[in-house]
């Protein structure tokens, strides 16, 4: 039997804060109320706000000059799910898992489903992998993948988004996540049109093997690890590709995968107006794909995000169910510390775009009143609704303090006995 933070503890830690939450919570809701917003109903909103871990997200991530791995790291998947496991079980808002192949490849994959059962997790979208060589594997990703030069190297890249197709299908998925690493370094290196024109071919032929409840998510990202150009560098390419796919194509939206100061909350407003947002890989950055914590730098332009969300959600928007995800790299921090954080400050970012009276702020938009309009805004954002959250989390049966039951827990100490560390250190992803 391998440690899991017992449920007692999780209820008895919650206990020495749960009077001064309580005091905390009515104040908030007599506040809420002079707005004439009721709090049980917006702690229900929050409560059904569930977000999924990506699995290569609980091991610690690295840059391209080192990777510090630190003590009780997941060795395999089943480790992986484990520490997922235990993400959902303090927060309550991550009930579902993204699996990345072939990193999380096992023999048997109805085993990888039972794991993630055992804890409560079903599984979000599967991702392929065609920007690594794997060992043994015939032909060489270097110069691309579904836009490869060679048929042969773009076969196999479409070969292995049906075969992740076919794992998503035994794990009960219902979507794939396709990023390619393909692009040019140099001027010239590639032909714009004819390298799009063969992504957009490999693509329809892994769309012609998606099953009728499928969706197929395109994400796209701007530069790295080809810094001239990337092949589907921007939502106009994800889109038009989408377009050109059928209905079952989406766009995901990396929120560090857009230029500088690039307005992503109008692009969410974008694709949700044309019925193409497949959903997210939720982060932060500072720079590009900085793969920081979700919240961490730009709690604002989250929450603008989630202003569109809410909106779009409020208006009955078409066909409108995004899938959330979260996409980071905790190099420093312990990773389930940081998910943990992340998820709360997506559902804080959700919480604080259902307070926008959205009566009010349209009435401002129609009078031209700017400020007015944008006041309306900053009063949700301004507001502390930690106190509806972690009652949304403790009534659920999740802690009220995640990242404080967690180091009481001594999880990461117990793990550290049970995982004994590999010695390997590597730079890069993984
Ligand atoms: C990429 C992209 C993909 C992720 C890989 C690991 O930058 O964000 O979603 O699967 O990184
Ligand atoms: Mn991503
Ligand atoms: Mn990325």
């Amino acid at each position: 039997m391998t440690f899991r933070i017992d449920p007692g503890f999780v209820s008895a830690h919650n206990a020495k804060h749960s009077a001064a939450l309580e005091e905390d919570f009515a104040a908030l809701g007599r506040s809420l109320a002079r707005r004439g917003l009721d709090i049980e109903a917006l702690v229900a909103k929050v409560a059904s706000f569930g977000v999924a871990v990506p699995t290569w997200g609980v091991g610690t991530g690295g840059t391209r000059f080192a990777r510090f791995p630190g003590l009780g790291e997941p060795r395999n998947i089943f480790d992986k799910i484990e520490d997922c496991g235990t993400i959902q079980a303090l927060t309550r808002a991550t009930p579902a898992i993204s699996p990345h192949f072939p990193w999380d490849r096992v023999a048997d994959i109805k085993a990888l489903r039972e794991a993630a059962a055992t804890q409560g997790l079903v599984f979000d979208a599967v991702n392929s992998n065609t920007f690594q060589d794997q060992v043994g594997q015939k032909l060489s990703y270097k110069f691309g993948s579904l836009s490869h030069t060679d048929k042969a190297v773009r076969d196999q890249a479409v070969g292995h988004n049906l075969e992740c197709i076919e794992i998503g299908k035994a794990l009960g998925s219902k979507a794939l996540t396709v990023w390619i690493a393909d692009g040019a370094n140099f001027a010239g290196q590639s032909n714009l049109t004819r390298a799009l024109d063969r992504y957009l071919e490999a693509m329809a032929d892994v769309y012609a093997g998606l099953p009728e409840d499928w969706q197929i998510f395109l994400e796209h990202k701007l530069y790295e690890p080809a810094f001239y150009t990337t092949v589907v560098s921007d939502w106009g390419t994800s889109f038009a590709a989408a377009q050109q796919l059928g209905p079952k194509a989406k766009c995901l939206v990396d929120l560090g995968h857009h230029a500088p100061n690039v307005n992503i909350e109008q692009i969410v407003a974008r694709l949700i107006r044309f019925n193409k947002l497949a959903g997210f890989h939720f982060n932060d950055s500072k720079y590009g794909d900085d793969d920081l914590d979700a919240g961490s730098v730009e709690p604002f332009r989250l929450f603008l995000v989630f202003n569109e969300l809410v909106d779009a959600a409020g208006r009955g928007a078409e066909k409108f169910a995004p899938a959330y995800m979260i996409d980071q790299s905790h190099n420093i921090t312990d990773p389930i510390e940081s998910l943990m954080q992340s998820a709360i400050e997506l559902q804080r970012a959700y919480a604080q775009a259902l307070l926008v009276d959205r009566a009010e702020l349209a009435a401002a938009q129609e009078a031209n009143d700017a400020l007015g309009a944008h006041l309306q805004l900053k009063r949700a954002f301004t507001c502390d609704v930690s106190a509806l959250l972690a009652m949304a989390r403790m009534r659920s049966g999740g802690a009220l303090d995640p990242v404080g039951c967690y180091r009481a827990a001594g999880y990461r100490k117990q793990k550290a006995a049970e995982r004994p560390v590999s010695g390997v250190a590597s730079a890069g992803i993984v």
